[in-house]
Parts: structure tokens; C-alpha cells; sequence
């Protein structure tokens, strides 16, 4: 997988991929990511990239010029499967799109900033648009981050026990059972017998039942969907 991130800020976007599992995933090969800073493809000697807005009103806009001549530069090189834009307007980030997205070879994503950008950007490249939630954050350089780590975490390979995607919270609609390790008996509180009990069959009832527990309780909207 080859990943492309637009950037107003590339270094707000360095230190993700230089530390844990995304840095090995890159060690490892299994995925490239690549910055490229808007900056380096403004055209007029101040290096603008933003603008005032048509019509007024508060906050700058990314200009179409400079996006514009950086996608043309990446999609002369290879073809890309999604151009994603990051955008509190965006559909909200689910495991279903990161499943979706880890299946693909190359990516482009955009990061917004300011008020966002030229709308005729979004009407020309950008094939998803995606938001981490329902709060507005300074740019979308943190959502890109999180994009990244949600989906580069599911490429065969990346996790060291490739099963332990499978067990995530989300990826069967229900939250993760709760989870013990040593000492048995931590401040007086026993680890629940059944995990020690090495009868796989049990172990696993169990943790179904507590995995839909803990969703009815915490997250009911989960069961009502599918
Ligand atoms: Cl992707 N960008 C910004 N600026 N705000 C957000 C977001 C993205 N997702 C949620 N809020």
C-alpha cells in the first residue's frame, strides 16, 4: 500500500509514523507514506496557499491552484484507488471503511485547514470524503493521522499475532470482552475463574457473553444496527 498525504503542516503528521506499529508497518514494507507540503506547490513568490472567501465571512480557504498541480503530479506517476479529503462534513470513520480502505493499493489524502477548500477540489478529485466525529478539530491533519493508523494497522503482516485484528472491538459489532493477565489476584480481586480454567470451549462462551454484556450496557446502538 502506498499512501499520499497533502499537507498545509507536515510536521503536525511526522511523529505518528515515526513511533509503534506504524513505523515497523513502514520498516517492514508494507506500506510507504509519503508527505507532500501544499506550500511546495504554491505558484506566486509569497508561496500562498489561501485565500478569502467569495462572498465574505470569517476564515481562510485553500486555493484550488496548488492542490490542483499536486494531484496532477501524483496521478501522472501511478493510479490511485481513493482520493480522500479529511472533513468534519465527511462521513464519520467507521471499522467498516477502514476494512474497506486496507484493501487498497494507493491513496491520496487531502487534509483540510482553515474553512476547508475549494469546493471545485472536492467536485474534481476527491472520491470519499471522511471525518473522525462529530467535533471540529484546527485541521485535518489529525484525522488523517487516525485514518492512517486504523487502516495500515489491518495489512496482513503488520500486527505481530494476526489474529488479534480479529478480536478488536467493532470488528463483529460488538465491543471487546474485558481481558486479565498476571497476577491472578491483583489487590483482592480475582481474575474470573473461567480464564484459568483451560476449557477453550467455556473461555470462549464466556467472552461472547461478556462482549455482548458490555455493548448492550455501554453502546446498545451497536446491537439495533445490521
Ligand atoms: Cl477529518 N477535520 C477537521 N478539521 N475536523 C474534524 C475532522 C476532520 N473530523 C472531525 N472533525
Amino acid at each position: 500500500m502506498r499512501i499520499d498525504i497533502i499537507t498545509v503542516l507536515p510536521e503536525l503528521l511526522k511523529s505518528p509514523f515515526e513511533a509503534s506499529i506504524l513505523k515497523r508497518a513502514i520498516e517492514k514494507g508494507l506500506v510507504e507514506v509519503h508527505m507532500h507540503n501544499l506550500r511546495d506547490y504554491a505558484s506566486n513568490k509569497y508561496k500562498q496557499v489561501d485565500d478569502y472567501q467569495f462572498g465574505g465571512g470569517a476564515g481562510m480557504v485553500l486555493m484550488p491552484e496548488p492542490i490542483d498541480k499536486c494531484m496532477q503530479q501524483l496521478s501522472s506517476e501511478r493510479s490511485y484507488d481513493e482520493i480522500i479529503y479529511m472533513t468534519p462534513d465527511g462521513s464519520t470513520l467507521n471499522q467498516q471503511t477502514a476494512n474497506t480502505l486496507s484493501l487498497k493499493e494507493n491513496m491520496i489524502i487531502l487534509c483540510g485547514h482553515y474553512k476547508g477548500v475549494d469546493q471545485r477540489i472536492r467536485d474534481l478529485w476527491i472520491t470519499r470524503e471522511v471525518s473522525i466525529g462529530d467535533y471540529v478539530l484546527s485541521g485535518g491533519e489529525l484525522g488523517a493521522a487516525v485514518l492512517c493508523d486504523a487502516i495500515i494497522r489491518l495489512i496482513p503482516g503488520v500486527l505481530n499475532d494476526e489474529t488479534s485484528a480479529l478480536t478488536d472491538s467493532f470488528q463483529d459489532q460488538l465491543l471487546a470482552p474485558p481481558v486479565y493477565t498476571r497476577p491472578r489476584e491483583f489487590k483482592g480481586m480475582k481474575v474470573p475463574e473461567v480464564l484459568t480454567s483451560g476449557n477453550f470451549e467455556k473461555i470462549e462462551a464466556w467472552r461472547e457473553a461478556e462482549a455482548y454484556r458490555r455493548t448492550a450496557e455501554r453502546r446498545p446502538d451497536l446491537l439495533d444496527r445490521s
